[in-house]
């Protein structure tokens, strides 16, 4: 969306309405097209995804200005809002403040803080999760509360679980980010079934709306989420998982094959393409604005 302040405000909606809310990952402008496409009301802007396609790691080895300038893709090649990965915040309150204050200006709706250390490493690796200090992460908060907009997003990332803590690490950490002014409590797990999840929602009560990731545990359905009165379901990498396999695949057959012939009807025609980049407002646009030949 065009208007920070207008998408800001359609991302509040999505996370504060009791309906429940699927964000779908994006890690580029063509993605983000994609996932518009298909019905998506909002978008998660991927720190795996996004790391995965510029071929790094999900380890903070993607500097902020490249994060920032992909959200800027991303933001301009739809019109839903996009809610930011933004790790642990690039280091203490003052770098997570200058990211989010970028962020904003460049049209992201809303950053998700997660309370870990700087460098991160991705929730599913290893064993080596630091967590931050709470009154430390809590001044991450509190600051780009103070940088940003009223309307944009704020949304705290319990990582108590995946570092291997219970459920009351996480809600004495969840009552902490709400009284620094979060919007929402991302609570993350690593289990394959929901069960931490859950009781985190049913002890918390919703005092914040609550956002999970569901890629360990896929097969909940989420029936089981819209009882437990969750807001927001991320469908956090799939698309790029499905770039994965299908590049695999496709360059596998060229490879084997040493031809595109039988290939062709397997991949996306040029008319996709060309409808999803919107070729069509630029041949109206030349219309208008070049000299009549
Ligand atoms: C991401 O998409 O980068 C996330 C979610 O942070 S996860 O990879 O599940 O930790
Ligand atoms: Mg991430």
């Amino acid at each position: 969306v065009s208007s920070p302040t207008i998408s800001s405000a359609i991302l509040r909606e999505l996370i504060l309405s009791s309906d429940l809310t699927f964000l779908m990952e994006a890690h580029d402008g063509l993605s983000a097209a994609i996932a518009e496409r298909a019905g998506f009301k909002g978008l998660w802007a991927s720190g795996l995804s996004i790391s995965s396609v510029l071929g790094y790691r999900d380890a903070s080895e993607a500097s902020w200005t490249q994060i920032v300038d992909i959200v800027e893709r991303i933001v301009d090649a739809t019109n839903i809002p996009v809610l930011v990965d933004g790790d642990s915040g690039f280091g203490n309150f003052n770098n997570a403040r200058i990211v989010a204050r970028k962020l904003e200006q460049r049209g992201a709706a809303g950053l998700c803080l997660e309370d870990k250390q700087f460098p991160k490493t991705n929730s599913f690796v290893g064993d080596r999760h630091a967590l931050a200090d709470i009154d430390e992460f809590s001044g991450r908060l509190k600051a780009v509360k103070d940088t940003t907009g009223p309307g944009f997003v704020l949304v705290a990332r319990i990582e108590a679980m995946i570092a291997g803590h219970g459920i009351d690490e996480a809600i004495v950490r969840a009552d902490a980010y709400a009284e620094a002014g979060a919007d929402a409590i991302l609570i993350h797990s690593r289990k394959p079934v929901a069960d931490e999840i859950l009781a985190f929602a049913k002890e918390w009560n919703n005092k914040l709306p609550v956002v999970i990731v569901p890629t360990k545990y896929y097969k909940t359905p989420v029936s089981a989420y819209r009882d437990a009165r969750i807001s927001t379901v991320i469908w956090a990498n799939h698309t790029m998982r499905a770039a994965i396999a299908g590049m695999r695949h496709i360059c596998d057959r060229i490879h084997a094959e040493q031809s595109v012939a039988a290939i062709e009807d397997e991949i996306a025609g040029f008319d996709e393409l060309f409808r999803l980049m919107a070729y069509d407002e630029l041949a109206k646009a030349e219309e208008q604005y070049l000299p009549k030949q």
